[in-house]
């Protein structure tokens, strides 16, 4: 078996943390129950080999012994399969994780993620384009709230599908976007409720808490 890295920042400022994308990693794992360790990178300085694994410069990426793989979304279904949560005769399982991957990250993300960056701004400017924004999002709720209605997860059994999506729309909570959309905001006290997001969310805020304390 080889080794699992997930890699995250050596620090970032206060208002991310528990929220940085290698907390989807490390909560798929904790669910797997497979071992891992954090390997830390340069949240200021970011060379060649970080642009190696991330082309983006950004975080998080994975190492599975010799692979390295980039993007949650690739990641949590590598870590899926590396769990054997995709048994060889039931394709339809396999399919239905992977639409709802994808559904979080292109349907619901692509909306909220630059909702998100407005109110993280603080900018409340009530412009055409705004309130497109504003709209779009809450036709992706509106949709959410009925698929949640009606199903404790997504894809059946927890998935990393519910990872991906729950941990999309718990950045909208944080802003009191759920507000008008009771069991979306159900499905994430729900899921953050997990064992294993308490602990990958306590580990992150642990990581970055120790940076401070080495950098003070
Ligand atoms: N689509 C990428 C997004 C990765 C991402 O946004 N990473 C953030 C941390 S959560 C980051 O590195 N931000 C710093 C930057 O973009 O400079 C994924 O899901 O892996």
């Amino acid at each position: 078996m080889t080794e699992l890295v997930v890699t995250t920042y050596d620090w970032v400022p206060v208002p991310p943390r528990g929220y940085v994308r290698d907390l989807r990693i490390r909560w798929a794992l904790e669910e797997a129950g497979l071992p891992y360790r954090v390997q830390p990178v340069p949240f200021r300085e970011r060379g060649e080999e970080h642009l190696a694994h991330q082309p983006f410069a950004q975080v998080p990426w994975l190492l599975d012994g010799e692979l390295s793989i980039f993007e949650t979304g690739a990641i949590l279904l590598h870590v899926a399969e590396r769990g054997g949560a995709f048994p060889p005769d039931d394709p339809a399982r396999r399919a239905a994780v992977t639409e709802w991957v994808f559904a979080a990250l292109n349907s619901v993300e692509m909306a909220s993620l630059p909702w998100t960056l407005f109110k993280f701004s603080g900018d409340e400017t009530g412009t055409p384009g705004r309130k497109a924004l504003d709209r779009f999002l809450a036709l992706r709720l509106d949709r959410m709230e009925a698929v949640l209605a009606g199903r404790e997860w997504l894809a059946g059994d927890f998935s990393v599908a519910d990872i991906a999506m729950s941990d999309v729309l718990r950045l909208i909570d944080r802003f009191d976007g759920l507000a008008e959309h009771p069991a979306v905001r159900a499905y994430v006290a729900r899921a953050t409720a997990r064992p294993a997001f308490v602990k990958a969310h306590a580990d992150q805020m642990a990581h970055f808490a120790a940076a401070d304390a080495a950098r003070a």
